[in-house]
């Protein structure tokens, strides 16, 4: 068998799709799903695949070209999971249906691939510098809040939603640097708590790498899948248990 042919799990985060289906991103996404993704035993999508979801009623119809092809995607035998992103956590059952994703809805979750332990998260939890976006978190993600939101007409759900949107993008071009970024306390209380993964992966913070730090004699690893622009930055796990940063397309 050659290498190639080795079984693999695939890890993507922030694509951040755009309610315009032409698009270059939406497009690039559409093509991985029906290239690489196809190959693989499972595709993990990590949280804020779309920019704004504002409700299953208007994000199926805005977003229907990707709804289509990460259906087509979990028809062809290929598992779809996803997280909630900071952008996207307001999918329901409508969405979950069309499109064969199982949802994984804790902040953090613990998945075995390969034999192999790992701790999967969007990554904003870990942003603890930033107490207004914690807070601010918190506010969303409770249950009453979402519902009341979910209740308002579709007009009024977008413009929030707009608002929402460009006051995020003028409050991070205003924030220090650090408050983009996970806190070393953080991802180290992090550690301590879950001895029983070595491995930490997340998105979020647009700044792909791999991490690495020591903690009581032994190596912990953080892998950060990039973001899309100008190329995607995707993890590969392969079944022989190592993890690596791919691009997409491939250089
Ligand atoms: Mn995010």
């Amino acid at each position: 068998m050659s290498a190639s042919a080795a079984p693999y799990t695939l890890m993507v985060a922030d694509i951040h799709l755009q309610p315009d289906e032409t698009h270059p991103i939406n497009q690039t996404f559409i093509e991985f799903l029906q290239t690489d993704a196809r190959h693989a035993d499972a595709l993990y999508i990590l949280g804020d695949l779309f920019e704004m979801w504002v409700g299953d009623d208007i994000g199926l119809i805005q977003y229907h070209h990707a709804i289509k092809a990460l259906k087509a995607l979990n028809d062809s035998g290929v598992a779809i999971y996803a997280l909630y992103g900071n952008r996207d956590f307001l999918m329901r059952d409508a969405f979950w249906q069309a499109t064969g994703i199982q949802p994984l809805s804790k902040d953090v979750n613990q998945i075995t691939l390969y034999d192999l332990p790992l701790l999967i998260s969007h990554g904003d939890i870990f942003c603890q510098d930033d107490k207004g976006y914690q807070r601010m978190r918190r506010l969303l993600r409770h249950p009453w809040v979402q519902k009341l939101f979910l209740w308002l007409p579709q007009k009024r759900r977008l413009a929030i939603g707009e608002a929402m949107r460009n006051s995020s993008k003028t409050a991070s071009q205003n924030k220090p640097m650090r408050y983009m970024n996970v806190t070393r306390s953080a991802i180290t209380k992090f550690f301590q708590q879950n001895p029983q993964s070595n491995h930490l992966i997340h998105g979020h913070t647009h700044q792909p790498a791999h991490h690495q730090l020591t903690l009581n004699h032994q190596v912990k690893h953080r892998w950060v899948v990039g973001d899309w622009r100008p190329q995607a930055q995707i993890l590969k796990i392969q079944s022989d248990q190592t993890l690596k940063l791919i691009a997409f397309p491939a250089v």
